[in-house]
């Protein structure tokens, strides 16, 4: 109980840190919101011109034919929300600066509620105005945020206006090199919630780690009436409790029930009815539990090998940044049918219906924070963004079974204020979520020639040790893994987070030369053979399930921004390698059985 406390505490803290931007709301989807998706007017800004005392969030308009006013949202473009601006103009295709975004609504409010206006995700950071009054800002590309504007919101000609700004700084989460692109705008969808004056504004309803029939976790009301009676329905697996918030508003959750356990074999997911006296929510939740036992990973208490891809959240076909429920099915999709088990949500946290149609087709996650490469980890400022962005990945998916690892980072140097930085992320991880698995993707090192050695000293806070590694690809040809052997300096478990190379898709040559589907193929044959040959070894993501925009990709009529490495093209078409990585992952269905 106590440690419940905490973290809902931790979790107001964390929240107040951000100025007015309000808790989560948790499943906006089952709140029945108004979409705001559809054509926004546009400003392109590129020297900020609009961010002065009188700026653009005032959607100013000249009152009579003399007045002086410089900018009209009226008379602009418009671009689509969802949706990255690079990939809706040409012109802004390399563009990094501010856009102002301007959608006007009329909204008829019921006596006696609440709204808020949530956002998706904005890259990277965004200052909200409503009818002229400032609203919140927020700070981070990937994550959700939403604002109360009850007391702002008119019945009619409400402006809301948003100012992204995607420029990249060296204090930023991620800092200025990546290896994707900048996507820049609202690339996910804006609505408008309503609920109730007191309504549950977030619940933890999961499996105690380790025990198959004891649900644990919280309930969070947010209003003026904080204790309240609230009641938990699982219909189906005859649950039916109540439970009483303290003043406050958090009620801890503890039951028993008998469960059918969600498993990739069968992922089963529940209905559960939260109510409380003055609202109700449905969510559909299931119930497993994961662990690990020396190299062992544990699903449901069976020892269980990772089938994994690496995914970006690029989207399949139209390109740019994928956002909807299609481009979930068919990313999810290829990597059913590539035999996997589990995704790699690399390498920040991926909209949520991904993570939620991973739950329906029995797909483990990954999902991870863009600590990525060489950020600040000396900062405070950026600890404090890296926090607040692992806080919100944490809020919006901690109810999906599906997310059974957080990953705190990927290929970060080694050192101490980096130690602490992380070490830091995975202690705050284990607090918001005691029951999920700590990850992060590391570096190896060499001894000798044909040895690599896994001991980055972040292990000791991890659970699963993820490692990259590049062998026939960035270090040597394909047939350099022959030869090495791989050896660990800890008893965790080990998945191979990314290997791979690039290829471009309908490129032919023999098996050594560079970009073609028969070095792919031929590498990935070679990687297959060392991976089976390393004992520890729980699970493999090969980088990428598709080619991906980048910016660092260069090379003209090869590359031409595109990191090739996809086992499928950005057009879907399947290269050779696919079907190398299938073979190995039917094989590995028969020897470690087929969840
Ligand atoms: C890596 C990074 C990934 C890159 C990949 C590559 O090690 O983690 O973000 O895209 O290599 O293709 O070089």
């Amino acid at each position: 109980m106590r440690k419940i406390l905490i973290l809902i505490a931790l979790l107001t803290i964390a929240t107040a840190a951000r100025g007015q931007q309000s808790s989560l709301i948790q499943n906006v989807g089952a709140r029945s919101p108004i979409s705001l998706d559809g054509q926004w007017k546009v400003i392109i800004d590129p020297y900020d011109t609009g961010s002065s005392d009188n700026g653009f969030f005032k959607d100013a308009q000249p009152k009579s034919k003399s007045e002086f006013v410089e900018y009209s949202f009226d008379t602009s473009e418009s671009l689509s929300v969802p949706g990255d601006w690079n990939t809706q103009r040409e012109r802004l295709f390399f563009y990094e600066g501010a856009v102002w975004y301007k959608k006007s609504f009329d909204y008829q409010r019921q006596a006696n509620s609440r709204l808020f206006v949530y956002f998706g995700a904005a890259n990277y950071l965004a200052d909200v105005y409503l009818n002229g009054a400032k609203v919140g800002r927020h700070e981070g590309g990937f994550t959700p945020f939403n604002f109360e504007i009850t007391n702002l919101v008119r019945e009619q000609d409400n402006t809301l206006i948003v100012k992204i700004d995607n420029k990249r700084f060296r204090e930023a989460v991620p800092t200025v090199v990546t290896d994707w692109w900048n996507y820049g705008g609202l690339t996910r969808q804006v609505m408008l919630v309503e609920v109730p004056q007191t309504f549950v504004q977030d619940y933890f309803i999961q499996l105690r780690k380790g025990a198959n029939n004891r649900i644990v976790g919280w309930v969070k009301l947010n209003g003026q009436q904080a204790a309240q009676k609230i009641r938990i329905q699982i219909p189906e697996a005859n649950v039916d409790t109540t439970f009483q918030t303290d003043t406050n508003g958090a009620a801890t959750i503890d039951l028993n029930a008998n469960l059918t356990l969600w498993s990739p074999q069968q992922p089963k997911l529940y209905e559960v009815i939260i109510s409380s006296e003055s609202d109700t929510i449905r969510d559909q939740i299931g119930f497993r539990t994961i662990e690990v036992k020396g190299p062992d990973i544990l699903l449901n208490g069976k020892p269980i090998f990772l089938r994994g891809v690496c995914i970006h959240e690029e989207a399949p076909i139209r390109g740019g940044r994928a956002f909807s429920q299609d481009d979930a099915r068919i990313l999810l999709g290829w990597a059913k049918e590539l035999g996997c088990n589990f995704v790699r949500l690399a390498h920040y946290p991926h909209n949520e219906f991904m993570v939620r149609e991973a739950d329906r087709l029995g797909l483990m996650v990954w999902s991870e924070v863009p600590v990525y490469w060489g950020i600040q980890f000396d900062n405070p400022v950026t600890l404090g963004n890296a926090q607040n962005q692992l806080t919100e990945m944490i809020a919006r998916d901690k109810n999906r079974s599906a997310v059974i690892f957080w990953s705190m980072a990927n290929e970060t140097p080694q050192g101490e204020a980096r130690l602490s930085f992380i070490s830091k992320l995975a202690e705050l991880t284990r607090t918001l979520d005691p029951t999920r698995l700590v990850t992060a993707a590391m570096l190896h090192h060499y001894e000798g020639q044909t040895t690599q050695v896994i001991d980055d000293p972040l292990s000791e806070y991890l659970d699963v040790i993820g490692c990259n590694e590049y062998i026939g690809w960035y270090d040597g040809l394909p047939a350099k893994a022959d030869n090495m052997e791989w050896k660990t300096r800890y008893q965790k478990p080990v998945v191979m987070s990314e290997f791979g190379g690039e290829a471009q898709y309908g490129r032919h040559g023999d098996d050594l030369t560079r970009w073609t589907e028969e070095y792919q193929e031929n590498m990935y044959r070679h990687q297959i053979a060392m991976l089976k040959r390393i004992p520890f070894l729980r699970g493999t993501a090969p980088w990428i399930l598709m080619d991906f925009r980048s910016p660092r990709r260069l090379l003209p009529q090869i590359q031409d921004y595109y990191n090739r490495k996809g086992l499928v093209s950005s057009r879907g078409e399947k290269k050779k390698a696919f079907y190398v990585m299938q073979e190995f992952y039917r094989e590995m269905r028969q020897r470690f059985g087929s969840e």
